[in-house]
């Protein structure tokens, strides 16, 4: 066989099993992890201090603030968005845990 081939064929064999792997790995849970959440939700902070204010969030979101916003000022702080973000995750997994067969 030739080098070439060899290598080809070394190259087709990764590809194929970072494909198998990327479909057969089946994550712990289906919903996003709370650290991805948190960064998700910052995507809205606008001005850029780490925290979401009402109106940098659009509409259909402000019903994170009447959930995640603790002490009510009207701001979700990062601490804020991970505690709304964890117990989003747990209740996924939790859902997950009730409905599986
Ligand atoms: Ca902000
Ligand atoms: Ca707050």
């Amino acid at each position: 066989m030739k080098k070439r081939t060899v290598i080809g064929l070394l190259i087709a064999a990764l590809v194929v099993s970072a494909i198998a792997v990327r479909f057969f790995r089946r994550p712990e849970s289906s919903g996003p992890s709370p650290d991805e959440m948190v960064k998700v939700l910052l995507e809205y902070d606008q001005n850029g201090d780490g925290q979401l204010r009402t109106d940098e969030v659009p509409e259909r979101m402000q019903g994170i603030f009447a959930r995640g916003d603790a002490n009510q000022d009207g701001t979700l702080t990062r601490d804020e968005l991970r505690k709304l973000a964890e117990a989003d995750s747990e209740a996924v997994r939790r859902k997950e845990r009730g409905e599986r067969r």
